[in-house]
C-alpha cells in the first residue's frame, strides 16, 4: 500500500506502526499486557461494567440516538413483526404437530452509541492537509481518507447497487473486536475524591487523585475514569432530568493543554469513562484559531489511535477496588465484530 499521508498531525502517531495500521496505540495490548492484567485477578470476582443498553433512557442525552427498539422478527410466512411464542406444530409450511417447539427470534434497531460503548478510530477524523499540498482535505487516523476509505451512504458507493451497508471501510469496530481489547485496566476514582457535582478536572487534579489513591498508570494500561455519572444515570429510571444530565459530575477539562500532553506522554492504550463524552462539551468559544470542538476525541482517535469508552457502568467495581486499596485489574472489553460500524455497544468485564 502506498502511504496516505506525507506529513502527519504534530505529536501523532501515524504510521509508528505501520502505513496500513488500523489500531494506532490499541496495538500496545501487548500479550505481554495482558499477561500483566491476568497477574491482577487474585479474587476471581467479576465485573459487568456495562449500563441496560435501554440507558439513559430517551432522548435527552442525544436528540441523534434514540433508544434501542426490539421486535420480534417476521413470521415464516412474512409477516412482519410476529414471530413470537410460535408453536412449531402450528406453523405452516414445515411446521408438524408432532414438534414440541415454541420459537422466538427478534431484531434490534439499536444507535451504537447510545448507551455504554466504544468510539472507534472512525469516529471522529479532522481537515488536516495530510497530503502536504496546501489544501486540508478530511482524513482519519493514520491518513484515512473521507469519500474513499470512509464512504458515506450514497447511491453505490461499493459499486453494488447501494446494496452495501458497511460505511468504514477502514478503522471499523471490527479491528477492534478482532484484536480484543484485553489488557490491564487501572482505574481513577475520581467520584469518591470529588463528588457528583459538575466540574472539569485538569491535569493538577487528576494527578492529586491519582497520588491520594497510590495509582500508577504504565504505557498500554486502559485507563478508566469513575465519575458517578453513569451511577446517577442507572438512578433516573430511565427518565433522566433534561438538565441535570448535562449537568453533572466530572469530566476532562481539554482546555488544559498539560492534560493532552499527559495522556499522550502516559501511552495508554485506551481511555474510558462512566460519563458522556470523556471529556466535557465546553469548547473554546473565545479561541479565534482554527481548533477541534472536542479535543480529547481529536487527540485519542485522530491523532494517537486511543479509543474512547464512554458511560460504562463503574459503581461496583470502583467500590471493590476502594474496600481492597486497588485500582488495577483485568478488563476485556470486545465491542460488536460488526464490519464497517464506526461505534458500538460492550459489556466489558473487569476481573479482580
Ligand atoms: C459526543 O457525542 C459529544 O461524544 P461521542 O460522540 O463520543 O459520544
Amino acid at each position: 500500500m502506498t502511504k496516505r499521508w506525507t506529513q502527519r498531525p504534530p505529536g501523532s502517531t501515524w504510521g509508528d506502526w505501520g502505513d496500513d495500521d488500523e489500531l494506532g496505540r490499541i496495538n500496545l495490548l501487548t500479550p505481554e499486557k495482558v499477561l500483566e492484567g491476568v497477574r491482577e485477578v487474585q479474587a476471581g470476582r467479576s465485573f459487568c461494567l456495562s449500563l441496560p443498553l435501554d440507558y439513559p433512557g430517551g432522548t435527552a442525552l442525544n436528540q441523534r440516538r434514540p433508544p434501542p427498539r426490539l421486535a420480534p422478527t417476521e413470521d415464516m410466512d412474512g409477516t412482519p413483526g410476529t414471530f413470537f411464542n410460535v408453536h412449531m406444530s402450528e406453523m405452516p409450511d414445515w411446521g408438524d404437530p408432532r414438534y414440541v417447539d415454541v420459537w422466538v427470534d427478534d431484531v434490534v434497531t439499536l444507535s451504537l452509541q447510545y448507551s455504554t460503548q466504544w468510539d472507534s478510530l472512525a469516529h471522529v477524523g479532522a481537515e488536516f492537509d495530510a497530503d502536504g499540498d496546501g489544501v486540508e482535505e478530511a482524513v482519519y487516523y493514520n491518513g484515512y481518507r473521507a469519500g474513499i476509505d470512509l464512504v458515506g451512504p450514497q447511491a453505490d458507493a461499493a459499486g453494488d447497487g447501494g446494496q452495501h451497508t458497511s460505511f468504514a471501510h477502514h478503522l471499523g469496530m471490527e479491528h477492534m473486536a478482532y484484536q480484543g481489547m484485553q489488557g490491564r485496566g487501572v482505574l481513577v476514582d475520581l467520584a469518591h475524591h470529588l463528588g457528583h457535582d459538575w466540574r472539569g478536572v485538569g491535569l493538577d487534579t487528576l494527578l492529586e487523585v491519582m497520588a491520594a489513591d497510590d495509582v500508577v498508570v504504565e504505557p498500554g494500561d486502559m485507563l478508566l475514569l469513575h465519575t458517578g455519572f453513569a451511577t446517577e444515570i442507572l438512578a433516573m429510571d430511565r427518565e433522566p432530568d433534561p438538565v441535570r444530565i448535562h449537568t453533572m459530575c466530572t469530566y476532562l477539562d481539554a482546555r488544559d493543554e498539560a492534560l493532552l500532553e499527559w495522556i499522550n506522554a502516559s501511552q495508554i492504550s485506551a481511555l474510558i469513562a462512566d460519563n458522556y463524552a470523556v471529556e466535557g462539551l465546553t469548547g473554546r468559544d473565545r479561541d479565534p484559531s482554527r481548533h477541534s470542538f472536542l479535543p480529547i476525541h481529536n487527540l485519542c482517535l485522530f491523532k494517537l489511535g486511543v479509543p474512547l469508552g464512554e458511560m460504562w457502568y463503574l459503581h461496583e467495581l470502583a467500590t471493590w477496588l476502594r474496600e481492597h486499596e486497588r485500582s488495577r485489574f483485568l478488563l476485556t472489553a470486545p465491542p460488536l465484530r460488526l464490519p464497517g460500524a464506526v461505534g458500538s455497544p460492550t459489556t466489558p468485564i473487569a476481573t479482580v
